[in-house]
Parts: C-alpha cells; sequence; structure tokens
C-alpha cells in the first residue's frame, strides 16, 4: 500500500531506507525506538492534502516531524507510522512591516526566523538551546517556551495565523495576522500545543517585537533553594527582567566538564540564579545585588562586561541538558504559579529525597515563570530499564504534589508518549473528555500522531 506515497510525492521525497527510518523516526527522547515504515518530504500545503487524505481513506498513521528536539515522544514513530517531515517546507515570505508579521512554513528552524527578523530591525524572541534545529511548525505544535518567557512569553504569544491541514484534509486558515476578530472560536490556539493530533500545521504567520536594548547578564550564587525565590521578587520589584533562571551546583558540574568552562564564582555555591536585564537598568541591578547579599540570600555574583561573556554565562545554563544526555536522564517538567513555588519547592525537595535517595538528581529551569527541570540521573552501573521503571513508581508521588497546587505536570515539553499516562493529574476528566471530542471531530480517521497526548 505504501507505494502509492510515491505517486503523491515527487522523486527523492520519500525513503523507506533504514537509516532514514532510523533518523526521521524519533525525537531527543531515548527511551523509544523508532520503527517508521516511511517517511516523506512534502514540498507544498497539496501535497500534504493529498496525504492526509489518502491516509485516511486507508487508515495509515501519520507522525509529523520537525526539528524533532522534543524530549516527550511526540515525534516518535515507533508503531510503523509514516513520518511527514517539514525539512522541505522552510521558506520565510510575505513579511509585512507595518502589521510586523512573518510567513514562515512549518520547517523553518528557529534560528532562521530570529536571524530573519534581527535583518529587519526586530526580533523573533522566543528562544531555546534548541533553536538552531528546531522548527517553527514544531514550536507551535508544543508551545514551546525556553529561557524568556518572563518578558516575552510563549510561542502562542507571537502567533497571529495558522494554515493547518486538518485530520479530514482539510485546508483551514486561521486568524490570519488579525489583532482584533471577535468572530467566534479562535481555532488557531486550539492547534498550539496540540502535538500534531489534530491537524498539521503546515504555514504560520509570526508576529515580530522591537529589537531589544543591549542586554547584561548577572550570575549570582545562592546558598539555600527558596531563597532564590526571595531575590526574584526582589529583582522583579525594581526591574524588569529578560530571564530569571536557575540551576544547582550539580548541573553546573555537568556542563563545567562537558564544555570545558570555569566556574563563573571564585568559591562554588549550592544553586544559581542567572538573570538578564536591559543595561540601562545596571545601576538598579546592582542596588538590588547588594540588597540580596545583605538579606543573605546571595553571597557572591559575577557581571557580564561584553556580549561575549553573556553568552559565556548564558552557556552554564543553555549546555544542561545536552551536558547530562550521557547520564541517562528521567526529566521532569514541571510548573505551578510562582505564588506557590515556597511550598512546592519544600514539598518536591523532601519527596526527591526520600523517594531518590541513591539517585544524582539536577535541578534546573526556568524559575523565573514557575517552571522548573527535575532530572534525575541514572546511576551507570544500573540497568535502563529497570532504572526508568524505578522513575515510573516514584513519578505519580511527584506529580501528585504538582496537583496539589493545580500545576503542570508538562509545562514547555508536551505530554507526547512520555506523560500521556499522567495527563490525569493536570487534566480532570471532563477537560480530556473534550479533548477527545474535538480530536473526533478534527481527525475523525484517527491517524494523525495517533498515541500522542490522548
Ligand atoms: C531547558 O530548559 C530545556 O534546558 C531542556 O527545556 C530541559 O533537559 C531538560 O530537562
Ligand atoms: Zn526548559
Amino acid at each position: 500500500m505504501l507505494e502509492a506515497l510515491d505517486e503523491l510525492f515527487s522523486p527523492g521525497c520519500v525513503t523507506r531506507a533504514a537509516d532514514d527510518l532510523a533518523h526521521w523516526g524519533r525525537d531527543w527522547t531515548t527511551a523509544y525506538k523508532a520503527a517508521p515504515s516511511a517517511v516523506v518530504f512534502p514540498k507544498s500545503i497539496h501535497e500534504v492534502v493529498a496525504l492526509v487524505r489518502w491516509a485516511g481513506s486507508h487508515g495509515v498513521a501519520l507522525v509529523p516531524s520537525g526539528g524533532r528536539t522534543g524530549l516527550s515522544g511526540g515525534a516518535v514513530a515507533n508503531h510503523g507510522e509514516v513520518v511527514v517531515s517539514f525539512d522541505r517546507m522552510n521558506a520565510i515570505s510575505d513579511f509585512r512591516p507595518a502589521d510586523r508579521l512573518v510567513t514562515c512554513q512549518a520547517g523553518v528552524v528557529t534560528a532562521n526566523l530570529q536571524g530573519f527578523a534581527t535583518e529587519q530591525g526586530l526580533s523573533y524572541p522566543v528562544d531555546f538551546a534548541s533553536s538552531g534545529s528546531s522548527q517553527i511548525g514544531g514550536n507551535i505544535a508544543t508551545n514551546a517556551g525556553g529561557i524568556k518567557v518572563i518578558r516575552y512569553g510563549l510561542t502562542r504569544d507571537w502567533v497571529a495565523g495558522l494554515t493547518v491541514v486538518s485530520g479530514s484534509g482539510e485546508i483551514l486558515e486561521c486568524n490570519q495576522g488579525l489583532i482584533k476578530n471577535a468572530t467566534g472560536y479562535d481555532l488557531r490556539h486550539l492547534f498550539v500545543g496540540s502535538e500534531g493530533t489534530l491537524g498539521f500545521i503546515v504555514e504560520a504567520q509570526m508576529r515580530l517585537a522591537l529589537a531589544p536594548p543591549p542586554q547584561r547578564v548577572m550570575v549570582l550564587g545562592v546558598p539555600r533553594f527558596a531563597d532564590i525565590l526571595e531575590v526574584l521578587s526582589a529583582m522583579q520589584a525594581r526591574l524588569v527582567l529578560s530571564a530569571f533562571e536557575f540551576f544547582a551546583d550539580q548541573a553546573l558540574a555537568k556542563v563545567m566538564a562537558h564544555r570545558d568552562l570555569q566556574s563563573p564564582l571564585s568559591a562554588r555555591v549550592a544553586f544559581y540564579a542567572l538573570i538578564e536585564f536591559d543595561d540601562d537598568a545596571l545601576e538598579e541591578a546592582t542596588a538590588v545585588f547588594e540588597h540580596c547579599v545583605a538579606s543573605g540570600w546571595v553571597v557572591d555574583a559575577v557581571l557580564s562586561q561584553s556580549d561575549t561573556q553573556a553568552g559565556q554565562l548564558w552557556q552554564l545554563r543553555e549546555a544542561i541538558s545536552e551536558s547530562i544526555a550521557p547520564f541517562t536522564p528521567y526529566k521532569n517538567d514541571i510548573s505551578v504559579c510562582i505564588g506557590d513555588m515556597p511550598g512546592f519547592l519544600d514539598a518536591v525537595e523532601m519527596l526527591v529525597a526520600r523517594e531518590y535517595p541513591d539517585f544524582e538528581v539536577c535541578w534546573y529551569g526556568h524559575i523565573g515563570d514557575g517552571n522548573l527541570h527535575l532530572n534525575i540521573l541514572k546511576p551507570e552501573s544500573m540497568d535502563t530499564q529497570a532504572f526508568y521503571a524505578r522513575c515510573h513508581e516514584i513519578s505519580p508521588k511527584v506529580f501528585q504534589a504538582v496537583a496539589e497546587k493545580n500545576g503542570s505536570i508538562s509545562a514547555e515539553h508536551g505530554v507526547g508518549l512520555l506523560k500521556r499516562d499522567f495527563l490525569g493529574f493536570s487534566r480532570s476528566p471532563a477537560e480530556i473528555g473534550v479533548m477527545r471530542g474535538l480530536k473526533g471531530v478534527l481527525d475523525p480517521h484517527g491517524i494523525m500522531n495517533p498515541g500522542k497526548l490522548l
């Protein structure tokens, strides 16, 4: 049956080679084995429509594939699905300065959109460590967050219009760049974060921001976990922050070893906060830093003196994920409201100390927007399956603590395969029922990324 794909696509746009299946059949999640039956590379919206209609009438499951930098298995094809790669739909077009809007095909790499915006004297402010590989379609399908959410929000906030091919093969043009549009349901937002389960995003109108003023980065040493929140509120009371990240010393040790970097402060401290702010707020930032030292929350800090140094300090945070990857980390990506963070931190810290006494635990994340990344590292001698099984036993306890604060069990990494069984900790049965109903309407044949999210 898959031979029909050769008729739907031009030569060279379908592959069944084993290496290609392994490459395009998975994302950065390491827990699953890729097993797609083919990979296709559409070059136009009409090819996507033809594919979806063909797949619907033959009951063939499709898995959308962007930069495959996801960490929840949303882009994993492990059941003979056809992978739909957007690598060849990567054009940026139709820049509209008056609206500060630009049209991107789904496969535009995030860094290319950022570069395009800079060339126009503007910026695309959503940013994360994987921006060199991740694609706009995938960012929208997972509502990607990253390191600047505290100031600029999530991907959702920059999506002004979407073109989607629904699971029944219809083209939906959602919102088309308008700021004001009070004509009923905003379907655009339904597709943001839908992980390809309702339709495939083929094109997006992205809003651009004004170029930011020059920035400064400060890394502060904070001996006690809870005091990071004191530093956050002191900073936010007087400064507009572009980022407020944190990492534990265990995470720093891994990055220093992996990238051969120096410790940012003269002595090692249990936790670090990395803040970024406008250069013209330097005096204010220094005053807050002094207040934090006087209050006993902070023991030392380093301030970037150039963009190069700012980039080096950012590496300490941004390279954590890649530095711990060789340790087969079990990832938690959880969030609560900032106001609930102090009690939540205590609860999770106690739980982790009790449940994972013999495992190395790496804390880091975007604490300024309420998002913690809690990575449990596999002891070298432990079998991977046994390690995952143990973490799966403990996860419900972590998620219970999240649920008690009405938090999210997946703040920015999506649900995919990895978190699907835990969705009920963050979404009520009634909500999940509505989600299933929507899936039935938009994906009547159940072919759009089946088995993910719901
Ligand atoms: C980050 O913030 C990414 O670095 C990855 O969201 C987080 O590796 C992780 O758990
Ligand atoms: Zn993150």
